[in-house]
């Protein structure tokens, strides 16, 4: 068979276009493909609700890949078991309650699960910024402002493009970096204790997992926060490589959203 260069750019070129024409006004965008991120993506698009997923790396996934110091195994609890269960990846019982899986088993099969149910992923793209305007007298995320990561990465003076959402997920884990540039840059109270941003205690798993699931939630007029980055916004603690806060904290907020979007 021949074989055309040029079609081959040409493929890429179109379906990428269509990809990204048909991401400019999204029911949903999250930012970050670690677990929460991927997690809350695949459950709103098994819903059928418009979903696009902006990952900053090149490769998808987060701190899920690494385990606990790169030993690339993670531990759910009970709790969270029915959703890996769900997307079908392997759990074993290691103890009563305490529940293992393959690191990249997990980060592949969520990936694949949230890639299939129609999520559109946006790897190498960096959220830069937000977009506001103010509603009836309310200030309101609409959407953000994105730039190729290689750009970011070489300090280049390239001008972000934007894309539209009804809801926002910020899903960046421990840096926050959405909630810290909305507050940075804007007037704005956030819907914490103190209106700004807690910042992440140290080690305690027990409370950190309990509390992810209560953090997480509408922290600002179109902005949902899920996984480490609600600990981060709300002040608690850290866990470790404990994931099952993660995938329920995004559970969560997928079902708060859903039933916003009348799914
Ligand atoms: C685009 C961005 C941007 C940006 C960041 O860190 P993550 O894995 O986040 P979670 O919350 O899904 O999972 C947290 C977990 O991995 C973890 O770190 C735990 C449990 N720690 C406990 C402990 O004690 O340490 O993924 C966040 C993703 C990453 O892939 C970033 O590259 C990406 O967000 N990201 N993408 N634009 N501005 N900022």
């Amino acid at each position: 068979m021949a074989l055309e260069e040029v079609v081959v750019t040409e493929a890429i070129m179109t379906e990428y276009y269509n990809k990204f024409m048909s991401s400019l006004e999204l029911d949903v965008a999250v930012v970050g493909a670690g677990p929460s991120g991927m997690t809350a993506a695949w459950r709103l698009a098994e819903q059928g609700a418009n979903v696009a997923l902006f990952e900053r790396k090149l490769a998808i996934g987060g701190g899920l890949w690494g385990g606990g110091m790169t030993w690339n195994t993670i531990v759910v609890q009970t709790e969270s078991r029915h959703i890996l269960e769900e997307a079908g990846i392997p759990l074993k019982e290691f103890k009563p309650g305490y529940f293992t899986a393959d690191a990249v088993a997990a980060t592949t099969i969520l990936a694949s699960k949230a890639v299939l149910s129609g999520v559109k992923f946006f790897n190498c793209i960096t959220v830069e910024d937000l977009m506001l305007r103010e509603i009836d007298g309310q200030k309101r995320v609409i959407g953000l402002v994105i730039n190729s990561s290689p750009v970011e990465a070489a300090g280049l003076h390239v001008d972000p493009l934007v894309i539209k959402a009804k809801y926002i997920i910020e899903a960046t884990g421990h840096p926050l970096e959405l909630l810290q540039t909305l507050v940075r840059k804007n007037d704005v109270r956030l819907n914490t204790p103190s209106g700004g941003i807690e910042g992440e205690q140290s080690m305690w798993a027990e409370r950190a997992e309990t509390d992810t699931l209560n953090n997480s939630g509408e922290i600002f007029p179109g902005v949902y926060v899920t996984g480490m980055a609600a600990n981060a916004a709300m002040g608690s603690y850290r866990m470790g490589p404990v994931f099952g806060g993660m995938f329920l904290s995004a559970e969560k907020v997928a079902k708060e959203i859903a039933c916003k979007l009348g799914k």
